[in-house]
């Protein structure tokens, strides 16, 4: 009968029905049966992985570089702020381990993927790992899973490209499977803020998303955040990265300032933060390095653009922090010539060439650029690095030198990254001349030690 069939089709459609995946996944995730997935294992879903398993989850980390998924299997962690002695009693006590196969996500309630997404040399964003992992999911979804994208992203990434591929299987977001985003904090080496302790933002496609997110980071992390939708939780993260990519681009075009009006940029700055309220102080630097602050923000401008605004703001803190490297560079040309002595056939040493100090990291480090530009004016250049044993600029691997045997022979050292733990006070004693775009010798003054 008409009515009995459309009384039956209801019933099915009924929220009894869709309370059935909803219920069910949230009833795993509250009893820690749920099963946890992790789509990329680098220095942010490794860490993820590990705090799910520390809270009691039976954790797949899954990853398409076989290297490392057996590294990661022999209970080594290759992430530095993930001590062995965490990981390794979790992966041998059968918490947690690693594949590259993803037809596993077929056995998984929930999945975070946390994949790259950088810029192309255009400056557009690159979101092909993205698709790539969103691609993957979407082959093996099935009803009750948690799809978290956490990667930094323009906001709509969500619902305008990860959403569609997951709703052609036919399944209904909300209701089959949910759907949120949650940007990723890690800040590797940060000694005081990691993983568990970092407050965590959630916005879902629909309410129920978020609620199950919500719920889903609440078992292991101790402050969520949930909010009214992913575009919202996409937004944060980049107002987040582009506050400081702009406001390192002001500190920045103060030192110019600064420069050229022979004031000391970093007294100012200091006589500046001892206000209480309303000022944040940053500092200027030979550029901008890391794997986010320099990239983040382009990924925002590039969705504005399309939404008929120019990101001025970053456009021009972009350009500022991208020239601070030729500064550095015309800082160290007017040093050695005020010692009658030309770039060219003069020895150069850098201090420090990670992108910021006591980390390992390179990636887009301003220290790459500044040896580029001397050598291509025939500069004799040697770095030391205690964190970064070689490097390789453009086709040409240097390898770390001896601190002070090099400072001793250098016609000029330039300390690009301020690590700490390097003993100044003999780099102070025993160089000709040193150009400091870090402050680093701050307790110093000499004729031959020039700042930025
Ligand atoms: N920099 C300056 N002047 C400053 C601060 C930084 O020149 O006042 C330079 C650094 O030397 C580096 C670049 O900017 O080359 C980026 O430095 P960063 O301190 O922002 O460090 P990142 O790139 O590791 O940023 C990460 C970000 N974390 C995430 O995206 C999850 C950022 O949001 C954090 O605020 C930052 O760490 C942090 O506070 O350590």
């Amino acid at each position: 009968m008409k009515v009995d069939t459309f009384l039956i089709s209801e019933k099915l459609e009924s929220p009894a029905v869709e309370e059935t995946a909803f219920a069910s996944l949230k009833q795993k995730i509250q009893s820690k049966t749920a099963r946890v997935g992790v789509l990329g294992l680098g220095y942010v879903g490794l860490p993820l992985a590990v705090e799910f398993a520390r809270a009691g989850f039976d954790v797949t980390g899954i990853d398409v570089q076989q290297e490392k998924v057996d590294l990661f299997n022999t209970g080594h962690s290759y992430i530095k702020d993930v001590p062995d002695s965490v990981f390794d009693p979790l992966v041998k006590g059968g918490k947690l381990r690693a594949t590259t196969d993803f037809s596993v996500i077929r056995e998984l309630d929930t999945i975070d993927i946390c994949v790259p997404t950088p810029l192309r040399k255009t400056k557009d964003p690159d979101m092909s790992f993205v698709v790539a992992a969103t691609d993957a999911i979407a082959q093996f979804l099935h009803p009750g899973l948690l799809v978290m994208l956490e990667s930094t992203t323009y906001p709509g990434t969500t619902d305008e490209l990860v959403l569609p591929k997951l709703r052609a299987k036919g399944l209904e977001v909300g209701k089959d499977f949910f759907l949120c985003f949650s940007p990723e904090r890690v800040d590797p080496g940060n000694a005081k803020f990691q993983t568990n302790n970092i407050p965590k933002v959630v916005g879902g496609i629909t309410p129920a998303c978020t609620e199950i997110g919500a719920l889903f980071y609440q078992q292991a992390l101790e402050t969520v955040v949930p909010v009214s939708s992913t575009r919202v939780a996409e937004m944060v993260k980049l107002l987040e990265n582009t506050f400081r990519m702009i406001n390192i681009g002001l500190v920045n075009e103060l030192a110019l300032m600064c420069d050229r009006m022979k004031i000391d940029v970093w007294e100012v700055i200091d006589a500046a933060a001892t206000k209480p309220f309303g000022f944040m102080p940053f500092y200027p630097g030979p550029g901008l390095g890391g794997h986010c602050i320099p990239i983040d923000p382009f990924y925002l401008s590039w969705k504005s653009k399309e939404a008929g605004i120019e990101a001025r703001f970053i456009e021009l803190a972009g350009y500022i922090n991208g020239r601070m490297p030729e500064f550095v560079v015309e800082k160290i040309q007017n040093a050695l010539n005020d010692q009658s002595k030309p770039v060219r056939g003069s020895h150069i040493h850098i201090l420090g060439t990670a992108y910021k100090r006591n980390i390992d990291d390179v990636r887009e480090s301003p220290a790459l650029d500044i040896i580029v530009l001397l050598q291509r004016m025939g500069g004799n250049v040697t770095y030391s690095d205690p964190f970064v044993k070689s490097l390789q600029v453009n086709s040409q691997k240097m390898e770390t030198q001896d601190m002070l045997m090099s400072v001793g022979t250098a016609d000029c050292v330039v300390i690009v990254t301020d690590h700490s733990g390097v003993d100044y006070a003999s780099v102070v004693a025993n160089s000709k001349l040193i150009v400091d775009t870090r402050n680093a010798l701050k307790g110093y003054r000499s004729e031959n030690i020039v700042r930025l």
